[in-house]
């Protein structure tokens, strides 16, 4: 058994998308981040970072101690390996894969996640912000609208780099984008959101968390997180 330590973003779908596809039995065990969860002690122990997703496998392949793993991409990797799907075994078609996995871990969350932040959450609206952060966004965009022509997936087969940028897009009105500019990317999305493992991922988070919104106390906990609150001073 899979314990999930999730809660209903995009990084968290990624890791429901996966356990869905799979099958692998899993249970979750809900991380409240805009009510401070992510900063209980036996949350940290696992995730040091105070973020989710994070797991703890109590089987773990070959026997021995349960695992517990931290980063959503290092997850996907280990899952894959788990389970001996979504990742190929040629080398090739494994690092194709690989390679999109960490850019979009290094590249498409965080530029996404600061439009969304700057367009959505600051108090204040910057324009230099929305502006860079937007543009690098659809830059990103383009980037993989380009390498989605001729190919309906983002390596040869569906992987773990499509379950890790998928989460991604779903937010594009949030994050200024029109997927109507992207057709080879629109394609994409409809072909994963079609996926019955993708849709029963996303209706997971509906039941757990309807909120689409950040309240006022939300935004407190998750913004404005500076050295103190790691030392707990
Ligand atoms: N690089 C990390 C990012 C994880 C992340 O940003 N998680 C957010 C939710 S999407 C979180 O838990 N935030 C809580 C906080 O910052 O306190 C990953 O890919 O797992």
């Amino acid at each position: 058994m899979i314990d999930l330590y999730y809660w209903t973003t995009p990084n968290g779908h990624k890791i429901t998308i996966f356990l869905e596809e799979s099958g692998l039995p899993y249970k979750i065990i809900p991380v409240n981040i805009g009510q401070g969860a992510q900063f209980e002690p036996e949350f940290l122990k696992i995730s040091p970072n105070n973020k989710i997703p994070a797991i703890v496998d109590h089987n773990p392949s070959g026997g021995g101690e349960p695992i517990s793993l931290f980063e959503s991409g290092a997850i996907l990797l280990y899952l894959s390996e788990k389970t001996g799907q979504f990742l190929s075994k040629n080398l090739h078609n494994r690092y194709h894969t690989v390679q999109w996995l960490f850019w979009q871990v290094a590249g498409l969350g965080p530029m996404a996640g600061q439009t969304h932040h700057f367009t959505q959450y600051a108090s204040e609206k910057i324009p230099y912000a929305i502006e860079r952060y937007t543009k690098e966004t659809s830059r990103l965009y383009a980037v993989l609208d380009k390498h989605l022509k001729d190919r309906d997936y983002i390596a040869d087969e569906y992987s773990i780099a499509d379950m890790a940028c998928y989460p991604w897009i779903v937010p594009y009105e949030k994050q200024q984008q029109d997927l109507e500019n992207f057709p080879n990317l629109k394609k994409w999305f409809k072909l994963i959101e079609a996926r019955p493992a993708v849709r029963r991922a996303y209706d997971i988070a509906r039941e757990m968390n309807p909120e689409t919104t950040l309240s006022a106390e939300a935004k407190k906990i998750l913004f404005g997180q500076g050295a103190g609150i790691v030392r707990g001073n």
